[in-house]
């Protein structure tokens, strides 16, 4: 369904794994930081519901998308979280930037995931401009934050061998 249809922040409570035992990593981009902060509140939100413990979750802030590879990697290694929700907002200004920012850290996130056992989140809206990335950070079409807990639950549950 293309995420214009979709709101980001509904889901169904019993398809999603109980977190009391995970711990969850969270990298957070400082850039574009109304954004990327309502992105951590949703992700929050949703990680307490579904039981993740306040002292299991880690939260490293970066200064930009482009670091959250490094920031992920760094908690990932240093907190042995169960799953690392990179969270970030990339807007389309007027040079090429965009592109490679949104590329470096689509393939950082990817590699970490091939390297790594442990899964790493990709929570990073990319849009055309800052009512796009609104409207997907608690605006009409819900939060991707939430979004990203949600699949950071089942994530680690598939990597701890964990079904819902
Ligand atoms: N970081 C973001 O997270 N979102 C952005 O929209 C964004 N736009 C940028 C535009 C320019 C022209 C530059 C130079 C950086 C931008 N960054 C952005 C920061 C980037 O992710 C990174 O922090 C810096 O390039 C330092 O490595």
């Amino acid at each position: 369904m293309a995420s214009s249809l979709k709101n980001l922040s509904d889901h169904d409570p019993a398809t999603i794994p109980d977190g009391s035992a995970f711990k969850i990593g969270i990298v957070v981009a400082e850039w574009n930081e109304e954004i990327t902060a309502a992105l951590l509140e949703g992700t929050l939100k949703t990680l307490k519901k579904h039981h993740v413990k306040e002292e299991n979750i880690r939260i490293t802030a970066v200064p930009g998308s482009f670091e959250l590879p490094y920031g992920a990697r760094i908690s990932a290694e240093q907190f042995l979280p169960h799953a690392v929700i990179c969270l970030g907002c990339v807007i389309q200004g007027e040079t090429r930037h965009f592109d490679y920012i949104c590329q470096g850290v689509t393939s950082g996130i990817t590699n970490l995931n091939l390297d790594y056992d442990i899964p790493f989140i990709f929570g990073v809206l990319t849009t055309e401009n800052q009512q796009q990335a609104l409207d997907r950070a608690g605006g009409k079409y819900g939060n991707k934050g939430d979004e990203a807990a949600v699949t950071a639950l089942k994530m680690a549950a598939l990597y701890t061998g964990q079904s819902a």
